[in-house]
């Protein structure tokens, strides 16, 4: 492996961690309102795969999203800022945790509602294969999220249209509280799209080159024009389902298993057997993902509420009555 790609790999997922980290602080202290879904446990899956896309690719992801738009290019200080609801955030602060986007870097956004991911992703693979465009979609969700119905009408649709879209089941075992043998008649999700004639494997989602591999292959099979395909990444989440979830469903047994094959963890100590990266190289890139993250914070912190409010709410601006309504 390249020794760019491997610094790129740790330095994306280490800022990822510390990135949601600081986000549940923030969270704690009432700097971020609503619900928040945070990633720790998952960063190979978001790194893993969406290296292995081009930059003209789209991105369509879920409510737990905020890794995704920073792997895409959407920086730690906008995303930061959006879930502090301010002006600065992607979406102009008008969005907040879930609801994330850049056009300009092809990050569709994320969805709050299970499902909606598979018709937006689609959507945008219609539109470019009627373009006869070579780019393609990659659209992640949960293995909750694969018994809702837009699953099955959009796997049915883009596999009879053969639109250029690459699912991403990021398997996390859980549907918040739910187990998935407790959810899912057919655990094994890949096997579920073989059903419409799109083919489909499970990787180890804990391990940021498998998923990196397993997604390269799948992004060729996509873009030589054979349809869709689903990669299930099998992952698991360190915290509750969000910050109002203590997670007790589970035990600290199982909690503690995953923990000890920890996609960071595994991940350096490969990069250092190998010689991808050396001990320095690590401590470098800590210490940056900690600055960008502090940084970040600061900068969501002294940025302004979003002005605009009014006028997307009201049909009259309230500043034509002196601010009196
Ligand atoms: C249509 C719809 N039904 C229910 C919910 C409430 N809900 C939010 S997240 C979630 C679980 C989804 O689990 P999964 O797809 O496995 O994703 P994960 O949170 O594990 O990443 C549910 C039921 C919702 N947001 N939308
Ligand atoms: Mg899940």
């Amino acid at each position: 492996m390249q020794r760019k790609l491997a610094r790129q790999f740790y330095y994306d997922m280490t800022l990822a961690r510390q990135f949601e980290q600081a986000a549940a602080e923030q969270y704690t202290q009432g700097n971020i309102g609503g619900f928040l879904h945070l990633y720790p446990g998952e960063e190979a899956v978001a790194v893993g795969s969406l290296h292995a896309a081009d930059a003209g690719d789209y991105v369509v992801s879920t409510y737990r999203e905020h890794v995704h738009a920073m792997v895409r290019g959407v920086s730690a200080r906008a995303v930061m800022a959006e879930l502090f609801g301010r002006a600065t955030g992607c979406s102009g602060g008008y969005g907040g945790s879930m609801h994330l986007f850049d056009a300009g870097r092809r990050f569709l956004g994320g969805y709050a509602i299970v499902g909606e991911t598979f018709a937006v992703a689609a959507g945008a693979g219609y539109w470019l294969r009627l373009n006869d465009s070579a780019q393609i979609v990659l659209c992640y969700f949960g293995d909750g999220a694969a018994n809702q119905g837009t699953f099955h009408e959009s796997l049915n649709m883009a596999a009879l249209w053969k639109l250029p879209v690459l699912f991403v089941c990021e398997n996390n075992h859980y549907q918040i509280g739910t187990e998935i043998h407790r959810h899912s008649a057919v655990p094994e999700i890949y096997r579920r799209a073989l059903a419409y004639g799109i083919d489909g494997r499970r990787v180890d989602g804990m391990d940021v080159v498998a998923v990196y591999e397993a997604t390269r292959a799948a992004i060729q099979h996509v873009r030589s024009g054979n349809g869709p395909y689903l990669l299930e990444c099998e992952t698991y989440r360190y915290r509750g389902h969000s910050m109002a979830d203590p997670g007790a469903y589970r035990s600290a047994l199982e909690l503690a298993e995953l923990q000890a094959r920890d996609p960071l963890e595994i991940f350096r100590a490969r990069a250092l057997a190998q010689g991808w990266l050396t001990d320095s190289d690590c401590q470098e890139a800590e210490q940056q993902a900690a600055d960008a993250v502090a940084d970040a914070v600061r900068f969501a912190a002294a940025s302004p509420e979003p002005m605009e409010l009014e006028r997307s709410v009201y049909s009259t601006p309230l500043d034509l009555y002196g601010g009196q309504p």
